[in-house]
């Protein structure tokens, strides 16, 4: 991770250099330093320069990646290619003129601060041959995970016991992750090309480069050891300026826990009634491939599986009636903004930005804010289609706009969020805002009339339903991702795949469809792990977009049920809004929320997710009342479907690798030993 480019996005495909800005504990000082300049002129002269030459790499960096997202021609990928080389020449080079600083002795804190986020971030301590090999090995993953292709599904079954499918031939195998193979994962409801998708697609993506991701473990963890951390882990943790961070997101899903289980449970009853017996237990974990998402991230697919009887009003279908146009669409979002006190989009704006999708040039359609690095360029490019993903969607990207352009004021290094996850929780904040039934209300979509005491009527229920389909298990994934990359920065790479599962199925609930080896790789098939791209940010958004969105309200003087709240038009919520985005990253995360909460607190709190959650869950206790396990129980099978129990403990588990590891097992054995019918307990403190 590294130099600049500030781009929110959907992008998969280009190799964007990801933000540079990650922050730091300041008070402490930094392992590697070749000299002890505490010249507090030289250090304000090395910023400046820093400043000017940063930014302007930045924007030739983004005009080459814009190009090359509206235009996708070898061409333009190469000049895109050699402004990213050149980018990342600068990045190493500025880190080694601020090893030359002695931070220890610089006691102005903003400076500290300012080198802290140069010395800290990136891998350029492993030094040029390395540093050109770890790029080179994640591009290598990353061209494997571009370039997978499997055969369609023609009625086969023939899979070996051990997983492996037998791919007989076919003319033509094809099919891409996006969007063939994930429009089959998302709408498929068969249950046998589900099974052969998900294992086509994690035999492909994974094994081949599992090796190579091994290497990139040793590497970035020397790299992470250059800069003064113990392994990459650590590194990555660092940006959240929180010394407690492992235990703060732990101590997080511990609280939003018996929520989700509610939520598992009444979606597992749903999936047991549609695939029976043969495919998952009604009390037990629910395999991975019938989710509706390759991952099992996002639930939001299935929801005509387990609430086949809708009261949603069409809202698509209101906005073609209305002739709702993408132009509208961008304009209705600006206006929201403004409602705010927030200034309008610039002609700039409008002038540059790609709000529909071309028909001449090949261009690559997920949406993504733009940040040209230069104070007054910014950027959409949105395939806006007319329905009510994206209206949302382009008020959650002109949220980012807004963002950047607040803080336009700080040098370049602080435009940026303290850490990854605010910007897209303000994003996020504001897309429940207007996602919501009661602002879709007041713009003339939603004809429902919805008050704080009907909030708990069935359009309300199935409203919070979407939401908590798309956002609880998007938090017990990305835990699941994060806790596992740690553990292998920590740990190191041996027993990968037992682990992963294990991880899964703790948090997630879910096991495997079909037996997994040591020789799969199956954490490799998410694209953020083999591409070196942080994923906690997630998670930590999905907890702070909720505690924004409730400042929001309360700025707005919202009174009743948290999801009834809408702040359009409120000048106070506007200025908090901005108050907090114009700091850019030059408070630190707890200062921040300490300014957004105005005093309440200056931690992360998963209150206010409760809180909005609250009429949600008192429907799901009621809908499974009759449940007999709240959660999931897991069996001797469900184990050994990634571990060989049999032989006592996994033998993929080296003795040397964590005495930890065997005594989670004794754990685990006794559990399914003595309580068959047990919820599986997730409370072993593993790391
Ligand atoms: O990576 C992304 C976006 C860019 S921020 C494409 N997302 C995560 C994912 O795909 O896993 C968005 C949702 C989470
Ligand atoms: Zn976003």
């Amino acid at each position: 991770m590294s130099v600049f480019v500030k781009v929110y996005s959907s992008l998969l495909f280009i190799t964007i250099i990801e933000s540079a800005l990650s922050t730091a504990q300041f008070s402490t000082d930094l392992l590697y330093k070749e000299s002890a300049n505490d010249n507090l002129g030289d250090v304000i002269q090395f910023l400046r320069e820093y400043d000017r030459e940063a930014a302007d790499t930045c924007n030739r960096v983004a005009l080459s990646e814009w190009k090359y997202a509206t235009n996708a021609t070898d061409f333009n990928r190469r000049r895109m290619k050699e402004q990213q080389n050149l980018a990342a020449k600068f990045e190493c080079i500025s880190w080694r003129r601020a090893t030359k600083f002695d931070t220890s002795r610089i006691l102005e804190a903003n400076l500290r601060r300012q080198l802290g986020k140069i010395l800290q971030q990136g891998k350029c301590g492993l030094g040029d041959e390395k540093h050109l090999e770890i790029t080179h090995v994640i591009n290598m993953m990353k061209d494997n995970y571009n370039q997978v292709r499997i055969c369609p599904f023609h009625g086969q079954t023939n899979l070996h016991s051990d997983g492996h499918n037998v791919t007989s031939f076919h003319a033509y195998c094809d099919l891409r992750l996006e969007p063939d193979i994930t429009s089959i994962i998302e709408q498929s409801r068969n249950e046998k090309e589900l099974l052969y998708v998900w294992n086509e697609f994690h035999e492909k993506i994974g094994p081949p480069v599992r090796n190579t991701f091994m290497r990139y473990v040793d590497l970035a963890n020397q790299a992470a050891i250059q800069h003064g951390f113990r392994d990459a882990g650590e590194q990555m943790r660092e940006q959240y300026e929180d010394p407690d961070f492992f235990f703060t997101v732990q101590d997080l899903w511990t609280q939003i826990q018996p929520l989700y289980k509610q939520l598992f449970t009444f979606v597992r009853r749903g999936l047991f009634m549609r695939y029976g017996e043969g495919v998952l237990r009604p009390d037990g974990p629910i395999p991975a491939h019938i989710l509706g998402n390759m991952w099992g991230q996002n639930w939001r697919n299935i929801i005509d599986l387990i609430m086949p009887h809708t009261e949603m009003p069409d809202i698509t279908g209101e906005m073609m009636k209305q002739g709702y146009t993408a132009t509208k669409i961008f304009q209705v979002a600006e206006e929201f903004f403004t409602s705010l006190g927030l200034p309008p989009m610039s002609p700039e704006f409008w002038r540059n930005s790609i709000i529909q999708k071309p028909n001449d040039v090949y261009t690559q359609c997920s949406a993504s804010a733009w940040d040209f690095c230069n104070l007054l360029d910014f950027r959409i490019k949105q395939c806006t289609q007319i329905s009510l993903e994206d209206f949302i969607n382009s008020h959650h990207e002109m949220t980012h706009i807004h963002y950047y352009m607040q803080y336009t004021t700080q040098p370049f290094i602080y435009r940026e969020s303290p850490n990854p996850a605010f910007h897209e929780a303000a994003a996020h904040a504001i897309a429940l805002n207007i996602g919501g039934p009661v602002h879709l209300q007041k713009v003339g979509l939603l004809s429902t009339h919805i008050t704080a005491s009907n909030g708990n009527s069935m359009i309300n229920i199935e409203y919070l339903l979407n939401v908590a389909l798309d956002k609880l298990p998007f938090m017990a994934f990305s835990l699941t991702v994060e806790k596992w990359r740690w553990y292998v920065f920590e740990k190191g790479p041996v027993g990968m795949n037992a682990r992963w599962w294990d991880l899964r199925l703790r948090f997630q609930g879910i096991i495997p469809p079909n037996k997994r080896m040591s020789q799969h790789f199956d954490a490799g098939a998410k694209y953020h792990v083999i591409s070196d791209q942080d994923y906690i940010k997630y998670f930590v958004a999905t907890i702070l977009q909720f505690q924004i969105y409730a400042e929001l309200c309360a700025a707005s003087n919202h009174v009743g049920p948290l999801h009834t709240c809408d702040f359009y038009r409120s000048r106070e919520a506007g200025r908090l809004l901005s108050d907090f985005m114009q700091r850019g990253a030059s408070l630190s995360s707890s200062q921040l929320i300490k300014l957004i909460t105005r005093g309440k607190t200056s931690r992360l709190s998963a209150e206010p997710l409760l809180d909005f959650f609250r009429p949600l869950e008192a429907w799901l206790e009621q809908q499974n009342r009759d449940e007999r396990v709240i959660g999931w129980s897991s069996n001797m099978d469900d184990i050994q479907l990634f571990q060989n129990l049999a032989m006592g403990y996994n033998t993929a588990y080296s003795s040397s690798s964590s005495s930890l590891f065997i005594s989670f097992l004794a754990c685990t054995t006794a559990i399914i030993k003595v309580l068959q019918l047990h919820i599986y307990t997730e409370n072993f403190n593993l790391s």
